[in-house]
């Protein structure tokens, strides 16, 4: 059942960059090691020399690849060429490779979590099994959380306003965490559950993460007014550095983790609708302009039949996909599908984020006016919000699926303001946070993509995640218990190792640096990658 399909260049490269990583990181840590424990230096430092740039001579090309990518990794390198910095990888200069001993590590540990990824989806060594649904159960797991959070992690926030300075916060970092955890959680054991009846639940978490996609960028770009190079560069790496070894490592298309390309979409489009002219984004007649721009051009490229596909087919080698269970659909069928189903949500959040600022006064105001109308006001307001939930739940959420996702476009906003609403409707509300599901909230990205491989299985390239990893065989729940454990803990550390190796890979202040590290990292890349299609030519190299 396990079909790893075939070998590819990609995966050939990433072996010729990781394997020569590792030894460097390993020889990095012996060397460390000898130095700490000191003495009786010189004799053994000889052999490991030795040993190293034999090493070296062997994977002599592939080396190459590696010690560029390894190139910026302290200030003190910083000074050095990239030429240079090759040369003292590929001859392990033991200086150098002390001084990049935590980022070769961190390198090391990423290729050793892909390989894990590769184990555990596209070989036979690790079981799977199949999924199974129950409501009693699923419903039991989720609260079980929410009250092993909520005993646990419950947290007052003592944050200040960005606008005010004063402690009323609505719409707060850990706030927005929190929700993102509690609805990734759901998402996750919808997965792993085939919890396919709230299916219309998930488009709706889906549509609330890229209205923080429009709300989140929009207000940092407002207020920061930081469109620089290195600023976007750090974005892009975080939403695709990780996904794009997946992709390579377990030959996917892009477009089988469809959050990714569509995040980075919409982060694309608030960037630029910021970004152009960002002088005169504070006079209001200019910002409503930009807005309804959005608007127009959302309506040209989903609404008008025939533009999208003109205008995105450039790109099917980047946003095609074709589901291995239904081959006939189009390549562009499933980016048009799930990027047309959140084609305004952004722009919303955009607004809500521009008028943030004016909430929030009025919200202070209200709070310190006197308790009748205050509570008079809340009430009329949770009525409202309670009302509006309620007719959307029993007019849209309960339309079958088909139906709904034609609507779904339209009036998801509703269900995500009355979550807003009620979210904040006092002042208790608003300060507490559940830092459990915040935490979790933080690694949604990676969990999303961790679940594939490592947490349920799709067993072949391409193929949706159908099956779960099963390590403990015929003991389903410690099994859930074992894997999930297991999955988080990658999810997180994945998390972490993105945010180190961006930090190494891109200087914050450095625009020529920057530039420099893009061109060896594209070099590399297609160097590494010539050399696996060479060998790949060759069937009885021994690659
Ligand atoms: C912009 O949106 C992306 C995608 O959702 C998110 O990861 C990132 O944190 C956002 N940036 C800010 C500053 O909120
Ligand atoms: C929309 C909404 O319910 N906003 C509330 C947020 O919190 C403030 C402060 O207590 C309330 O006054 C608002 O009614």
């Amino acid at each position: 059942m396990v079909n790893s399909g075939p070998t590819t260049p990609g995966q050939i490269s990433f072996l010729l960059g990781f394997i020569p990583t590792l030894v460097a990181w390993v020889y990095s840590e012996i060397l460390e090691y000898k130095k700490s424990s000191s003495l009786s230096k010189v004799h053994s430092d000889n052999n490991l020399v030795e040993l190293g740039n034999e090493v070296a001579k062997e994977d002599d090309r592939t080396v190459l690849m590696e010690g560029g990518l390894s190139k910026t990794t302290s200030q003190k390198s910083a000074s050095f060429s990239i030429k240079s910095n090759l040369i003292r990888f590929v001859t392990m200069d033991e200086a150098y490779l002390m001084e990049n001993r935590t980022t070769l590590r961190a390198m090391a540990e990423f290729g050793m979590l892909l390989v894990y990824f590769y184990v555990c989806d596209r070989t036979s060594i690790l079981g799977y099994s199949t999924k199974n649904y129950n409501r009693d159960l699923f419903l039991f797991l989720y609260a079980l959380l929410i009250i092993v959070s909520a005993m646990t992690s419950l947290k007052k926030h003592q944050d200040k306003s960005a606008f005010s300075g004063k402690s009323i916060l609505y719409l707060n970092r850990h706030q927005t965490e929190e929700w993102k955890g509690w609805m990734q959680v759901l998402f996750l054991m919808y997965h792993y559950f085939a919890a396919v009846e709230i299916y219309n639940a998930i488009r709706v978490f889906i549509a609330a993460y890229v209205w923080m996609t429009g709300f989140g960028n929009f207000s940092y770009y407002y207020i920061r007014k930081d469109f620089s190079l290195a600023r976007f560069a750090q974005m892009m790496w975080r939403l695709n550095f990780f996904v794009a070894f997946c992709c390579i490592v377990l030959n996917n298309d892009y477009m089988l983790y469809y959050i990714c390309p569509m995040h980075t979409l919409f982060t694309l489009m608030v960037y630029g609708a910021l970004g152009i002219f960002n002088k005169y984004n504070e006079v209001p007649a200019v910002m409503a302009v930009k807005i309804i721009s959005c608007f127009l051009v959302v309506i040209l490229v989903w609404e008008v039949p025939g533009v999208f596909d003109l205008i995105w087919s450039p790109f099917i080698f980047l946003l095609g996909y074709t589901d291995p269970a239904k081959p006939d659909l189009p390549r562009i069928h499933e980016w048009h599908f799930r990027s047309g189903l959140d084609r305004y949500i952004w722009i919303i959040g955009m607004i809500y984020a521009y008028y943030h600022p004016n909430v929030e006064k009025y919200m202070e105001k209200l709070e310190e006016s006197e308790p009748k109308k205050r509570n008079a006001i809340k009430t009329v307001i949770v009525a409202v919000a309670v009302t509006v939930g309620y007719l959307w739940y029993e007019y849209i959420y309960k339309l079958d699926k088909i139906t709904y996702n034609k609507f779904h476009p339209y009036t998801s906003w509703i269900p995500i303001t009355v979550y807003i609403c009620l979210r904040n409707f006092t002042q208790h509300l608003r300060n507490y946070s559940l830092t459990l599901f915040a935490w979790l909230g933080k690694i949604t990205l990676e969990t999303y993509i961790a679940q594939f491989h490592i947490w349920l299985r799709s067993n072949m390239p391409n193929g949706q995640p159908k099956w779960l990893l099963s390590l403990i065989p015929e003991f389903p729940m410690l099994n859930f218990m074992l894997t999930t454990a297991i999955y988080i803990l990658v999810s997180y550390r994945l998390f972490e190792l993105t945010n180190i190796l961006k930090s190494v890979f891109i200087p914050t202040k450095d625009n020529r640096r920057l530039l420099h590290n893009f061109i060896a990292g594209v070099v590399i890349s297609f160097a590494l990658y010539f050399l696996a299609v060479v060998l790949l030519l060759i069937p009885s190299s021994p690659a």
